[in-house]
């Protein structure tokens, strides 16, 4: 695969069709619903919060976003889920095309928290064995007590509402996608160890 040369405007100019300089990947949302997944869609997309209900998703819809990734231009192609966000209500044809799962719980919410199980046991029925996975505890801005983080799966809080390690999320990911798809053994990319250095606490600025 070429590489192109880094080009903070290229990241912005959507990717060639034909162009192999350009990696397209397919990276859904996934989780109970009104733990914030269209919000921090629409905050990574557009730098914004919708606060309130009236963003209420329905269906199932995608936003496209190109990141350059160290000279690469890698297309996030991101899937919001919706409706009836319940285990198997997600088109299992979807989980199988997706190159990475953001499963999101609310940090308030104990319910969302217990759920992660049963949302963990679908997602290994159904996606890719190889499916970059993260788990994000979302509304980190709030200052509630925090429900147990788990350490199995590479983790870090978000907040939709101050943007808090928004772009880190898909940085990281787009990250991992982009070196796996050099196949380039010399290169290593350790997903959790790049966003434990990244991140910001939910208490910091
Ligand atoms: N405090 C706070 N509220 C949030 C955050 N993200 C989403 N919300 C609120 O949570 C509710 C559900 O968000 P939404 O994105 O529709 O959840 P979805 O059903 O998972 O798509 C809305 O009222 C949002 O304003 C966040 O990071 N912090
Ligand atoms: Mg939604």
């Amino acid at each position: 695969s070429r590489l192109t040369p880094p080009s903070a405007q290229a990241a912005e100019a959507e990717c060639c069709q034909h162009s192999n300089s350009c990696r397209t990947a397919a990276v859904m949302l996934v989780g109970d619903s009104g733990v914030g997944k269209t919000c921090l869609l629409v905050r990574f997309k557009d730098g914004a919060f919708l606060a309130g209900s009236f963003i209420s998703t329905v269906g199932i819809d995608f936003r496209n976003k190109v990141m350059n990734i160290d000279g690469v231009k890698v297309k996030l192609q991101i899937w919001d889920t919706a409706g009836q966000e319940r285990f198997r209500s997600v088109t299992h044809a979807y989980y199988r095309d997706a190159h990475a799962l953001l499963l999101l719980y609310d940090v308030t919410n104990r319910a969302s928290f217990d759920n992660i199980q049963a949302w963990l046991s679908e997602i290994h029925e159904y996606a890719q064995q190889d499916v970059v996975l993260m788990l994000l505890g979302n509304k980190a801005d709030s200052s509630h007590e925090r429900v147990v983080k788990r350490e199995d799966v590479p983790f870090m809080e978000t907040s939709a509402r101050s943007g808090l390690n928004v772009e880190l999320v898909f940085t990281a990911v787009a990250k991992e996608l982009k070196h796996r798809s050099m196949k380039d053994p010399s290169e290593t990319f350790k997903l959790q160890e790049y966003v434990n250095k990244e991140m910001r606490g939910a208490s910091c600025c």
